[in-house]
């Protein structure tokens, strides 16, 4: 049989296969080779007597069990990985002499790994965070790291920041409370004593935070990068990705139920899909910049801070990735995976913006230390699948046998070789721009407006975002002790918006800014959620299901979902067979104790003629969390009687039908929908 997780033509699987091993079915050895024949009992002097050291099975187990772990990463520890390929749609000849570029329907190999950023390792992934969205491109020319976010813009202007942010983000360090989680005095310290996080703060407050799966999230480059064409010349561009699925969220008090429920949320959905097929597909884009229009925009398109707004910069589509292979050892891949801005190939080059020309720096010096040493680039996910030779030699845990006598350049007993090689043939050239200034540690003028494109995304939300928006900040800032931050930020964020910042101080206790608001009237409808991609697919619906239900209706709906590609999963009282009244019995997966609301998209509620008041209990149960959280709401027969019982059956997104074929038309678009706001909700 064909193991599904070859696939075929895709160089990165073909050189990985060389470091798999199988060790089912095998005889018990030591590192060494020697089969072991006792691995129960350690070698001891008599039965009940001590333990002898020259066991060498017994050392070299416990050895190397105490040495299992590495760091984990400073930032993005929680993170979750799938291979994949990228295809071309269109080529960026014009644009970029990056050859995976140049040719529709070239497809390249791709690993990404999604990660939240705050939190350690076993951390819940539901934390409101920024989502770390990281793609190392396998080319022919060597591998191109795309290290991007889900959100497009960064909390800070200038890398040497960073570490106050993070230290400031990170649980306080005379307790360590809280993990994961913003919500704490440090954090909005640093926000409110350095204003240039203003606009990242309003998307971090945002929905796009808390999002329902890391398939249903746009990823973004967020630095402007350069492509350089054959010719040499250069282009301004910002790297998209945009998910098939649209862009969608879960609502926060969901949001920390699911991290109970299921900490692994995110990693469950991402792993499920690809086993199952349903692999997750983002479409790839770019936004360009003529270099004679660098300064044709108010604001700095070098400026990490800034967003080009799509309504004025067009996201051109280009390709597509998809995600089609779950790893076979999450340490082995996952962990060891070594991602790096700095990681271009030829037409792929950096601009001057200075938080990206920080991260060149950080991202080696962080992988030397957590990798233990230079010779990361040798683990197997971290190997390009074109060959590399040069005079990098030694160091902790070499493989490579590199033979012979040279290992310097120049040198003649080689012929200069390994050899360098020109631009025209490949050889990779910096951009030859020029430059020219005083060596200052200092701000452009440029980069000092920090409100205008914070106003423009709240201006671009829709009623129930604003509303989400200020409920965050609520939270955030509640859980602040610190009365002086409360009241700083709110004052910081009457800039941002007036109406908003008075809102939140009216929550939290501070003295609502009577002054401040923005000018700017300017909005992005392509910030919105509300405007995305909206379809059913892979969407998932907790059926409820009671013993004397009718068999061959129920089964019909069931099926006219799974049509659609919605996902059900029939959830009683009782794992096991369910009796049907009439029709055949049904299967249950899930128990009401063992499943939870907060874990699906949809309930569809069929109860039975014989349900007792337990069931009607726990099914009640299920649907009022529904209902809270805005989720679409199924009913058929018996379960019409509980919606009756409660109080839902004329709120919007609750349907219920006598007929199979209509119910199943309307809760598929019902499920497509993702929620409905305009509930009323105590
Ligand atoms: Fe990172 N970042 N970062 N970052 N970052 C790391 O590198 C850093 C920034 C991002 O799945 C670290 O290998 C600095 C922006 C992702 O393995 C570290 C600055 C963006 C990942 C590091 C930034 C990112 C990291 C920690 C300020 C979006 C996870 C472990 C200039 C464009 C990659 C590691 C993975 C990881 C440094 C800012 C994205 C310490 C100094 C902006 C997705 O090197």
């Amino acid at each position: 049989m064909k193991d599904k997780r070859k696939v075929d033509g895709n160089s990165k699987d073909e050189q990985l296969e060389q470091f798999r091993t199988e060790d089912q079915g095998k005889e018990l050895t030591t590192n060494q080779g020697v089969k072991v024949s006792e691995d129960e009992f350690s070698l001891k002097a008599g039965e009940r007597g001590p333990t002898l050291m020259e066991d060498f099975h017994f050392r070299e187990k416990m050895t190397h069990f105490d040495h299992e772990r590495i760091p984990e990463r400073v930032v993005h520890a929680r993170g979750f990985a799938a291979h994949g390929e990228f295809e071309l749609y269109e080529s960026m000849k014009d644009y970029t002499a990056a050859k995976f570029l140049q040719k529709p329907g070239t497809k390249t190999p791709v690993f990404v790994r999604f990660s939240t950023v705050a939190g350690s390792k076993g951390s819940g992934e539901l934390a409101r965070d920024v989502r770390g969205f990281a793609t190392k491109f396998y080319t022919e020319e060597g591998n191109f790291d795309l290290v991007g976010n889900n959100i497009p813009v960064f909390f800070i202007q200038d890398a040497i920041k960073f570490p106050d942010l993070i230290h400031a983000v990170k649980p306080e360090p005379h307790n360590e409370i809280p993990q994961a989680a913003s919500a704490h005095d440090t954090f909005w310290d640093f926000v409110a004593n350095n204003q240039e996080t203003a606009h990242m703060i309003m998307w971090h407050m945002s929905d796009r935070a808390i999002p329902r799966s890391f398939r249903m999230m746009e990823g973004f480059g967020v630095h402007t990068f350069r492509f350089v064409n054959e010719k040499g010349k250069g282009h301004f561009v910002k790297f998209h990705w945009k998910p098939k699925l649209g862009v969608h969220s879960v609502v926060w008090d969901e949001a920390q139920k699911i991290n109970g429920k299921d900490p692994d949320f995110h990693r469950g959905d991402l792993y499920e899909s690809i086993e199952k097929g349903n692999y997750p597909e983002w479409e790839f884009g770019v936004q360009i910049i003529d270099e004679e229009d660098e300064h044709k925009f108010d604001f700095d398109i070098l400026d990490a801070t800034k967003i080009w707004p799509e309504e004025d910069v067009p996201v051109r589509i280009i390709g597509k990735m998809t995600l089609n292979r779950n790893v076979d050892n999450v340490f082995a891949e996952t962990e060891q995976a070594a991602f790096h801005p700095g990681h271009v190939v030829p037409g792929i080059d950096f601009t001057n913006d200075p938080l990206l020309q920080g991260r060149l720096f950080s991202y080696t010096d962080t992988q030397l230390l957590r990798l233990g040493g230079p010779n990361f680039h040798e683990i197997p996910i971290n190997r390009p699948v074109c060959p590399f030779h040069n005079n990098q030699r030694d160091g902790f845990m070499r493989q490579t046998i590199n033979k012979g006598q040279v290992s310097y350049h120049k040198n003649s007993l080689w012929n200069n070789t390994p050899s360098t090689v020109g631009p025209k043939d490949g050889g990779y050239q910096h951009y030859q721009e020029k430059v020219d200034g005083r060596k200052v540690q200092a701000r452009s003028e440029s980069f000092q407006d920090h409100f205008s494109q914070a106003a423009m995304f709240y201006n671009s939300m829709s009623a129930p975002e604003k509303k989400h928006i200020k409920e965050a900040m609520s939270f955030e800032l509640g859980k602040c002790k610190s009365k002086d931050i409360r009241q700083q930020v709110v004052d910081m964020f009457s800039h941002v918006n007036l109406e908003m910042a008075q809102e939140v101080a009216e929550n939290i206790g501070v003295t609502p800014p009577k002054s401040g608001g923005s000018e700017i009237s300017k909005a992005s409808p392509a910030l919105s959620q509300e405007n995305t991609t909206k379809v059913p697919d892979t969407r998932t619906t907790a059926v409820l299901l009671g013993e004397g239900f009718n068999g061959s209706e129920v089964k019909k709906i069931v099926e006219g979902l799974e049509d659609k590609g919605i996902e059900p999963v029939i959830i009683s009282d009782k794992q096991g067979k369910v009796k049907a009244a009439k029709g055949k019995d049904m299967e249950a997966e899930e128990r009401f104790d063992t499943a939870d609301p907060v874990l699906f998209d949809s309930v569809y509620v069929v109860a039975g003629v014989q349900v007792d008041k337990k069931f009607r209990q726990n099914a009640s149960y299920y649907l009022q969390e529904m209902y809270q959280h805005f989720k679409p709401i199924g009913a058929t027969h018996e379960g019409e009687q509980l919606i009756k019982e409660n109080e839902m059956a004329d709120q919007e997104g609750v349907i219920t039908e006598k007929d199979p074929d209509s119910f199943v038309t309307r809760f598929v678009d019902a499920v497509a929908a993702h929620r409905y706001w305009g509930r009323k909700v105590d």
